[in-house]
């Protein structure tokens, strides 16, 4: 951590008093405002404006319960959220995750970096974040419905594809969309496709949403290499997790030539030196939502580790897709000591501020997800577009948009770099060039 330009650090301790108890969100406001010291001093009106107390009190926070009946007959409460953080650039966008450890914190910290990730995307969408600590482990299709459906019938008042278009995010994949997009299109009598975003293909959705985030985090390591004259072939890689982010981060490095030769999920990791059999994850993963245990059953030369951490294992690039603070400084020690080129965020906060520090003191190309997994929510614009139009694009044409998207994002994250003179940081290049363009759009719209 930096010290902070006083502008920066009263706005920081604002956040510490009125937030207390958010560690995550604490976390999530200090790495941005660590890059924001040359910015602040250049551009005067920003503290003149407040924008960053502005930027740092979400507009909208909505909290509520939720109701819903298991197979039994038990009635359960859950409680759900929907941070409507910034709407400068467009409608307040972003995921839903459902996880038992949501809580307002963790909304707020997702919502806060969706309102730069958004920005970096070059795409008209505002940053929000919403979801449940509802557990869907274990539960059944009509349990999941069920909840999507007393989850839709508080949460329909607040969205809107004017207002603010949730998606997927940790526990809310294809099948969740489809049931809360049944019963808003039930309870508002409207059909309307831009209200949600990672829609199956039968009824709207976009070619190339569920590969987004995995592939866009592959495109944005394929242009850091690029940087040093490397590539993706040939190369070692190790993705943590092994949900929709991982499963597609793994498939599009295979497909430039990498090795993927390990994952893992909350019960432990696996190792395949053979390279991971994607099919096969696929089959246990995304149809029969079975466990990582059950992939090394069915791969003769594959371990599964049930303790210790999977960045233990050598591997050239890392791409941690999991969830926040997976990968500490001693993992990082690990990584670098094993060699590591390069290491991308396909999760949103998977390093720890520690690790983000080690990998910088030992020049180790490094993404932040603000930067690295923008290709999912970028691709939800591009779902939003197709849906404004009346329209489906094919496979390769919504491919080839994300892929030039990820590169001039890149591009975009290196150039703020270099003009701040940081060349090569990524972190100070995503949270001065997002910034920059979310602070002008709030300067112009007046003290809203
Ligand atoms: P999924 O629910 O599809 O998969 C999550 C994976 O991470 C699972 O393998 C899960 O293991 C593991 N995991 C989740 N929480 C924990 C935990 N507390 N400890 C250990 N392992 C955990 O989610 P996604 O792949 O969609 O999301 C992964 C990350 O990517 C998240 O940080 C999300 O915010 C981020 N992201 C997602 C986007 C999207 O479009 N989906 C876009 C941009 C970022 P298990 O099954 O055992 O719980
Ligand atoms: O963290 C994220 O960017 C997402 N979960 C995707 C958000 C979206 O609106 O597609």
């Amino acid at each position: 951590m930096s010290e902070l330009d006083p502008t920066l650090d009263r706005a920081y301790r604002t956040v510490l008093d009125r937030n207390p108890g958010e560690a995550e969100f604490h976390q999530a406001v200090r790495e941005v405002l660590d890059s924001l010291n040359r910015v602040v001093a250049a551009r005067p009106e920003y503290a003149a404006g407040s924008i960053i107390e502005r930027l740092c009190e979400p507009e909208r926070q909505l909290m509520f319960r939720v109701p819903w009946t298991d197979d039994k007959g038990n009635v359960h409460i859950n409680r759900g959220f929907r941070v409507e953080f910034n709407s400068a650039l467009g409608p307040y966008k972003g995921g839903l995750r459902f996880h038992p450890t949501v809580n307002l914190g963790i909304v707020k910290f997702l919502g806060f970096e969706q309102i730069f990730k958004n920005a970096l995307t070059g795409l008209p969408i505002g940053g929000g974040k919403g979801g449940s600590d509802f557990d869907p482990k274990g539960r059944s299709d009509a349990e999941i419905m069920r909840f999507c459906q007393s989850f839709m019938t508080e949460l329909y008042r607040h969205i809107g594809e004017y207002t603010d278009v949730p998606a997927g995010d940790i526990g809310v994949g294809g099948r969740e969309i489809g049931y809360l997009f049944g019963q808003y299109k039930r309870i508002t009598n409207r059909y309307e496709s831009g209200v949600l975003t990672g829609k199956g293909l039968a009824y709207g959705g976009s070619q190339v949403r569920t590969e987004a985030t995995g592939y866009g985090t592959v495109f944005f390591t394929r242009e850091m290499l690029a940087t040093k004259n490397r590539s993706l072939s040939g190369r070692r890689v190790i993705v943590s997790g092994s949900g929709n982010v991982a499963i597609y981060a793994a498939q599009k490095a295979t497909q430039l030539g990498a090795q993927v030769v390990a994952c893992s999920d909350s019960g432990g990791y696996v190792v395949d030196e053979d390279g991971l059999d994607l099919d096969l994850l696929k089959q246990i993963k995304e149809v029969e939502r079975g466990r990582l245990t059950d992939y090394a059953a069915q791969r003769p030369n594959a371990t599964h580790h049930a303790e210790g951490s999977v960045w233990s294992v050598p591997c050239e690039i890392a791409l941690p897709c999991a969830t926040q603070n997976e990968l500490h400084a001693e993992d990082a020690k690990s990584l670098v000591a094993n060699g590591v080129l390069a290491v991308a965020e396909g999760a949103n906060m998977p390093c720890t501020p520690d690790a983000v520090a080690i990998f910088a003191d030992n020049d180790v190309l490094f993404a932040p997800g603000k930067a690295a997994n923008a290709g999912g929510v970028a691709t939800s614009a591009l779902e939003m577009q197709q849906n404004a139009s009346r329209d489906s694009w094919h496979f390769s044409h919504t491919e080839e948009r994300l892929d030039q998207i990820m590169i001039d994002l890149h591009d975009r994250c290196a150039t703020a770099a270099d003009t701040f003179g940081e060349p090569g940081n990524y972190v100070a290049g995503a949270n001065i060039s997002s910034f920059v363009q979310v602070a002008d759009a709030m300067l112009a719209l007046g003290v809203i």
